[in-house]
């Protein structure tokens, strides 16, 4: 098999990024298996055509089913409200379809493990849509973890900084709503930072947290509108049934201490995703902002010279840089996209799962609700009581 056929369901934010990347993929990396951008799918027929047209594929669906039943699709691509996610994904499993789905990979951790269960059972490869893995500054962290660069890690300090909603007039967007996103700032911006912790540290062993909905009633928004398209507002207005902000402190299988912070009310923040690493032969810091650059500071550098210096991950010494430009030739946020289709497709051809997978994605979940349980019960909860 030289192309992968995918079917797309979704066609805004992520299903932008989405395209972006299997466009980008064949023209700067060679020896991967090429996706083919067959169908695009969402229920509003002159948008999803007006997306077809723009982004670059060959046919609109309007209905999820007809697409997940073609088969001249090989792979199924989830970048649909998170409420949608199960359903299809284990409708594309059945019907023998890779899945790739965006993340939070479900409402529940529950429902995360029927797709978990429902995607290997039918021997398809599954991967959930942690991006930020695959900036090269995060491929070095990673790197100079594993190779004892840093020693012992103590400390995990992460964060995801977002201030999109601090206006209380902005609309009850489906992001805000229980039902249709699962949870608030925890889910969509905690999920990525327990993603992260989990591929550089390890696995999580308790947490303990704490969250806060700031502004209660918010105007209805008349259409499905997302982050930045507000939409119309009736003028009227609806209780906010997810939380603004989740803190949580936590303690690694592997002795680390964390705290981590996921918040849309950090004003003057847009998109913070950051962290902190310190070990006990030196330290990490890295902010999606500065998406190219790695802070390291290394204990054993002559006494001169002590302190954190800026590497620019752009060299052929880091990873994916070769297939881009020359060294110093920035990367964005829409390259984190491209590497994760590179990976998925990788997969594919060694027959083997992709990392992240859904176990990954179902792994997050369970942090998710530990923490979630951990408010209600108001006291440290283990990991291991949750799966
Ligand atoms: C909105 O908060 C959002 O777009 C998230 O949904 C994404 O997952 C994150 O990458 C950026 O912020």
């Amino acid at each position: 098999m030289n192309n992968v056929r995918v079917g797309m369901i979704g066609y805004k934010f992520m299903g932008k990024a989405h395209s972006n990347a299997y466009r980008a993929l064949p023209m700067f990396f060679s020896n991967v298996l090429r996706p083919e951008l067959k169908a695009i799918c969402g229920r509003d027929a002159r948008g999803v055509e007006e997306a077809r047209e723009r982004f670059g594929w060959e046919s609109a669906e309007t209905d999820w089913r007809r697409l997940v039943a073609r088969d001249d699709i090989d792979l199924i691509d989830i970048s649909a409200p998170s409420d949608v996610h199960k359903e299809i994904a284990i409708a594309a499993a059945a019907s023998g379809k890779h899945i790739f789905c965006e993340k939070p990979l479900a409402l529940s951790l529950a429902d995360s493990i029927e797709m978990l269960n429902a995607a290997e059972k039918a021997g398809v490869k599954h991967m959930v849509g942690f991006n930020y893995r695959f900036a090269p500054a995060v491929q070095l962290a990673k790197k100079l973890i594993t190779e004892g660069r840093i020693g012992q890690i103590y400390h995990f300090r992460g964060q995801f900084l977002q201030d999109w909603i601090v206006d209380p007039e902005f609309p009850l967007v489906w992001r805000l709503q229980k039902e249709i996103a699962g949870s608030g700032s925890h889910g969509d911006l905690g999920a990525h930072v327990i993603d992260m912790a989990r591929y550089l540290i390890g696995e999580f062993q308790e947490v303990i947290g704490m969250s806060e909905t700031f502004v209660k009633e918010r105007p209805l928004s008349l259409t499905t509108a997302g982050l930045q398209e507000q939409g119309g507002r009736s003028g009227l207005r609806g209780p906010v049934t997810v939380d603004d902000a989740t803190l949580f402190l936590a303690r690694f299988a592997g002795g680390t201490l964390g705290s981590i912070e996921a918040t849309r009310f950090a004003a003057g923040h847009r998109c913070t995703h950051s962290f902190e690493i310190n070990g006990s032969k030196g330290s990490l810091k890295f902010d999606f902002e500065r998406v190219n650059e790695l802070q390291v500071y290394f204990t054993d550098d002559a006494d001169d010279v002590q302190g954190f210096r800026r590497v620019l991950a752009t060299d052929s010494a880091h990873a994916y840089s070769d297939a881009w430009w020359p060294p110093g030739h920035a990367l964005g946020y829409e390259h984190t996209f491209t590497h994760e289709v590179h990976e998925l497709m990788m997969a594919i051809a060694e027959n083997r799962q992709p990392c992240p997978s859904f176990e990954d994605g179902a792994a997050c979940q369970a942090v998710l609700e530990a923490v979630d349980k951990s408010i209600t019960e108001r006291r440290w909860v283990a990991i291991s009581e949750l799966r």
